[in-house]
């Protein structure tokens, strides 16, 4: 462990083992979100090989006991589809703040997916995907919703679906035809919708028209063996969304971010490539621009562009958004994935294969071949924290992380007190059950080392310092 201490010093930070959820589980863990805090993850339960359903659940932190919330909230496959779809499209989310309301899918057995909401103050499901002003009575659409993503303040929740009539923009429970921009077409049938849930802007979630509304933003084209991905920005306006969306004619994907509210919209897209963008992140900032910060992987080149992590800083102040500039994150030789904004947007984690990331004041060695979760300071652009730091060290707190276990889909909270805390997946190579569990780890900052770094970054030309839009 001396060894360790030392780089841990020299480098200013700190890593430890805060928690790792359920030992040896009889369930997969998949997909966790952390709370802005830091405070709760919610992430997914999978049982192994009974034929179980998938269940969500909630760990929430606190100084002395660590415990489920017990969630019990059952999610189905979406029938009809692939299971790979099924999964993926079933990602849950909820609210950043205190993670108070959260999303996702549930369906199945012959009836579409519908998105959902859970308020865990109210202790109540509120069905998202329908139509009505009452929410008890409320219709369930006649088509799939999946992808549920919801804001910081539980008041925006965006979703893709398969159903055209879900648009209600005056919120009277009776659906007014698609805007142009929106109809389905047979390339891109994925509708996007857009709910809020406070339309009077009173502050308060009342459910009743006229606060529930749902306005349609956008369609989306799918590959066959893809599925719709829909990024909503943390801030209390829910601002932002991206997408993906599949231009069957040229065969490449394009990259959108949209200001939903204003209708306007990246034109031409954000990103083009032939190549698939992994799953973007947006956040509203303020500064060095009034716009969007979305991040994406390239794993080909893109718009003259190499491959690698990049943010695209994107100027709404305009009549018309426009990239104000590319911002590479990480170049390296590996494939990366899962890019994720901090909502404070000081840090971004994603995970890769990479072997070629250097992290400064340390000897470390990226040789395993397998996913690693790297944390980049994005003031810096120059990476903090990574899985490496944990990796094959003995008698750390279980369950102790092997030199070959992919650990993926990272999650990261906002930085409270001097610590970040990251959320992700380790998966170990148990050759009956291949189980994969949440970990969660806490990265702290030496915030005088910080100091010295922007000064450094700024003298360099290299600081970026983004400020979230609140
Ligand atoms: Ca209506
Ligand atoms: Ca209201
Ligand atoms: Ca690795």
């Amino acid at each position: 462990m001396r060894g360790m201490t030392n780089w841990v010093l020299m480098l200013g930070l700190i890593s430890i083992t805060l928690l790792a959820i359920g030992q040896q589980p009889a369930v997969y863990q998949r997909l966790p979100v952390i709370s802005d805090d830091g405070s709760d993850v919610l992430f997914q339960t999978v049982p192994i090989g009974t034929g179980g359903l998938p269940t969500l659940d909630v760990f929430q932190m606190s100084p002395n006991m660590m415990r489920t919330a017990g969630m019990g909230v059952y999610l189905r496959t979406l029938a009809g589809l692939p299971s790979l779809i099924a999964q993926d499209s079933a990602r849950p989310h909820f609210s950043i703040s205190q993670g108070m309301h959260i999303v996702y899918m549930r369906g199945g057995n012959g009836t579409p997916m519908q998105v959902y909401l859970y308020d865990r103050q109210q202790n109540r499901e509120i069905l998202i995907s329908g139509l009505g002003t009452d929410p008890v009575n409320r219709q369930p659409g006649a088509n799939h919703s999946v992808c549920p993503r919801v804001n910081k303040n539980g008041r925006i929740i965006a979703f893709a679906s398969l159903d055209p009539g879900l648009h209600d923009p005056n919120g009277n429970g009776i659906p007014d035809p698609l805007p142009i921009y929106a109809t389905p077409t047979v390339d891109a049938p994925w509708i996007i919708y857009v709910h809020d849930r406070d339309v009077d802007g009173n502050g308060t979630y009342d459910e009743i028209s006229p606060d529930p509304t749902v306005v349609t933003v956008a369609t989306y084209a799918v590959a066959v063996t893809s599925f719709p991905y829909v990024a909503l920005s943390p801030d209390t306006g829910g601002t932002y969304i991206a997408y993906q969306v599949y231009n069957a004619t040229n065969r490449v994907w394009g990259l959108f971010v949209k200001d939903w509210r204003n209708n306007l919209v990246t034109d031409p897209p954000v990103a083009v490539s032939p190549v698939k963008f992994s799953v973007p992140s947006v956040v509203g900032i303020t500064q060095p621009v009034i716009g969007a910060l979305v991040a994406f992987t390239a794993n080909v080149a893109f718009n003259g562009n190499r491959a690698g992590v990049w943010l695209a800083e994107i100027d709404f102040s305009g009549a018309a958004p426009a990239v104000n500039r590319f911002v590479p994150v990480s170049l390296n030789n590996g494939v990366n994935g899962a890019p994720v904004i901090s909502p404070d947007t000081a840090f971004i984690a994603f995970h890769t294969t990479a072997s070629d990331i250097v992290i400064p004041d340390t000897n470390l060695v990226d040789r395993n071949g397998v996913d690693d979760i790297y944390v980049f300071d994005l003031t810096t652009l120059q990476p903090v924290w990574s899985t490496l730091f944990v990796r094959n060290i003995p008698n750390s707190p279980p369950p102790p992380i092997g030199l070959f276990d992919p650990c993926v889909h990272p999650s990261l909270s906002s930085v409270v007190g001097n610590n970040l805390f990251v959320a992700f997946e380790h998966w170990w190579k148990d050759p009956a059950t291949g189980q994969q569990q949440i970990l969660v780890r806490k990265v702290g900052i030496d915030l005088t080392t910080f100091a010295s770094n922007l000064l450094f970054a700024w003298k360099t030309g290299r600081a970026r310092r983004y400020v979230p839009l609140r």
